[in-house]
């Protein structure tokens, strides 16, 4: 089957030649040496960070590009009002034609893939075919890729994707370090059939095919049909001093603090966190009535910017070695800088666009989306259970998003349709992962606006089903938390990270009935919080309800959920007359 399919689109992109990737080391080491003679990479120096490159992209190839993505189901309406779509069947044809010969002289690699721990039985086998060998190189890291997983998958069905830069070589035409071809982008998924067609963007979730394509957009497309949830979620387990530990998956859209939480050093003493994933959870029940959680990534593709010894140890340790940075600054003696890295700014930067850094000229020298790639079993933190086969139980589902007011830091909903009904409101500040304008309010439900792949309306309901598939007492409990609120002077309220375990204390406590709570209109807020040790916060302002601030809260949800007109579950419009009247 798949070599049939390999045989088809190498005809119609008729490369140079076509290489199966093996996932070896030696595979990788020549890639990496082959971009490094055509520019694209940069070796680190070595003493200072192993195996590392630092690469930059186009300039402008460094997001998500929503307004090329597609949702191409069969009926429009199965799309939905939140997603591009296009008929499937003139989509396909207009793709033909986009790709005939777009890999001329280039060579096109076949990467088999697998997203999910190889044994596990809720992994799910994918091949990528792309001519970008910076693809490779991250798909190795970010999935468990090469011969194992060719092994394992065959006779299995897979997720086939065909990845192109868009930017095929006459005879002779010298390539450039980042081909790409930002005039002429598409990011084109058909549910139906399960295909993903990438053309045109090199970066991140427009050409990592198993991410966002595949995990979020596709995958929630099958787990609609198999009574699953594939969720743009960390995944973390809590250890309390006395030894009990339990695991908690969190949605915050795009750069709103999930691989900082899944990483997270807790400052409250005998407190454990270790990582599971930090952006894609797929759960399903498992036959004791619990909600079960695998990361079907292997890798991190994390947010550089912020990220430090003082916010994120953890994630600064992983990336130590064996990681490919792009978009981040390049110091002078060959290593990579951004901004909030720890000390002052080395002196004689190369900015991420590859020319000298003017300091002076009031731009950032690494771009607000740069970002590492690079293996989880590096990171300290490493949950040895991040590999079990059956997955993790989850005690509790956080939603957050980026809020500067009203949003207070914690509340906890009152069961799971309420529960529901937060994931259904979450709306959040846009970040510099997408394309477009950064720092605007976008409703941005169960942070998968641009990850959904069916109709959203249908979403709820099915996270609405779900609920009903096991002992409410077997759920997990799901809470709000916003850690971006600001003063009156736009700084934080909240000093975030480590400080954020004081959270997920209440929350661990909560979800063990201990830990106390008074109900409020929009759902139960801590008594009290442990801030020990923690100068000047104000936790009055930090737990309140605000309800002038909820009332419009509430008028601007009732607009958008018409959005959704009659797809949008009758539960959710009562959750939302319920909180009117508690108001
Ligand atoms: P994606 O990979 O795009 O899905 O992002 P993410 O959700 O994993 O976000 P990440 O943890 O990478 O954080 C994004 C940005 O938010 C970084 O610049 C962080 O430094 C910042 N951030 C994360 N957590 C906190 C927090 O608790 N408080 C504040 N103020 N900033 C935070
Ligand atoms: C996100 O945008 O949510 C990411 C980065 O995790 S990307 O892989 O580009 O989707
Ligand atoms: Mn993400």
């Amino acid at each position: 089957m798949m070599k049939s399919w390999v045989e088809k689109i190498s005809a119609l992109c008729l490369p140079a030649r076509v290489h199966v990737c093996d996932g070896s080391e030696e595979e990788a080491a020549t890639i990496a040496s082959e971009m490094v003679e055509r520019g694209t990479f940069v070796p680190l120096e070595a003493k200072k960070r192993p195996h590392s490159f630092w690469c930059h992209s186009h300039p402008d190839d460094v997001a998500r590009v929503e307004e090329n993505t597609f949702i191409c189901s069969k009926k429009k309406e199965d799309a939905g009002p939140t997603n591009n779509w296009k008929d499937p069947t003139e989509m396909y044809a207009m793709l033909q034609t986009l790709f005939h010969g777009c890999m001329t002289g280039r060579t096109m690699y076949v990467i088999p893939y697998c997203m999910g721990p190889l044994s596990s039985p809720l992994a799910r086998f994918g091949v990528e075919i792309t001519d970008s060998p910076y693809v490779v190189l991250n798909m190795r890291l970010m999935t468990r890729m090469g011969n194992e997983a060719l092994k394992l998958m065959q006779g299995k069905p897979f997720v086939p994707g065909v990845h192109s830069v868009g930017m095929p070589l006459k005879e002779g035409q010298k390539d450039s370090p980042w081909p790409c071809n930002p005039g002429n982008r598409w990011i084109v998924h058909f549910p139906g059939e399960r295909s993903i067609w990438s053309y045109g963007s090199g970066y991140g979730g427009n050409a990592l095919l198993g991410k966002k394509c595949f995990s979020l957009r596709i995958a929630s497309a099958i787990g609609r049909d198999e009574g699953w949830l594939a969720e743009h979620m960390l995944i973390l387990g809590i250890t309390n001093p006395q030894g009990e530990k339990k695991y908690i998956a969190a949605a915050f859209p795009s750069a709103c603090g999930k691989t900082n939480l899944a990483m997270l050093t807790p400052t409250i003493p005998g407190w454990k966190i270790e990582t599971v994933g930090d952006d894609i959870a797929w759960m399903r029940f498992g036959a004791d009535g619990r909600l079960y959680a695998i990361n079907p990534e292997a890798g991190y593709f994390g947010v550089a910017p912020g990220t430090s010894m003082k916010t994120n140890p953890n994630a600064m340790r992983t990336i130590a070695k064996n990681t490919i940075f792009t978009n981040v600054a390049l110091t002078k003696d060959k290593d990579v800088w951004w901004e909030g890295m720890d000390g002052s700014f080395p002196e004689g930067l190369t900015s991420w666009l590859g020319t000298p850094w003017d300091k002076g000229a009031g731009k950032p020298a690494a771009h607000p989306n740069s970002r590492f790639t690079v293996s989880s079993r590096q990171c300290p933190i490493y949950d040895k259970t991040a590999e079990a086969p059956e997955g993790v139980p989850i005690s509790a589902i956080i939603f957050g998003g980026r809020r500067s007011s009203t949003l207070p830091l914690v509340f906890e909903s009152f069961d799971w349709a309420h529960g529901v009904f937060l994931g259904a409101s979450v709306s959040s500040e846009t970040t510099a992962a997408a394309k477009g304008e950064v720092g605007k309010l976008r409703h941005d439900p169960f942070a998968m606006l641009p990850f959904c792949g069916y109709h959203m309306g249908d979403y709820f309901a099915h996270w609405l089903e779900m609920g009903k598939k096991t002992a409410p007492d077997k759920l997990p409990r799901i809470y709000h938390v916003n850690w971006f609120l600001k003063d009156a002077n736009g700084k934080f309220l909240w000093p975030g990270f480590g400080e954020n375990a004081r959270v997920l204390q209440w929350i661990f406590e909560r979800t063990s009935q201990r830990g106390s709570a008074h109900k409020t209109a929009i759902g139960y807020l801590p008594d009290a919080l442990n801030v020990q040790g923690l100068e000047s916060v104000n936790l009055k302002t930090l737990l309140t309800v605000d309800r002038d601030a909820w009332r419009k809260e509430c008028e601007e949800l009732s607009e958008y959920f018409q959005l959704f007109g009659e797809k949008l579950p009758k539960v959710i419009a009562e959750q939302l007359d319920a909180l009117r009247e508690r108001l």
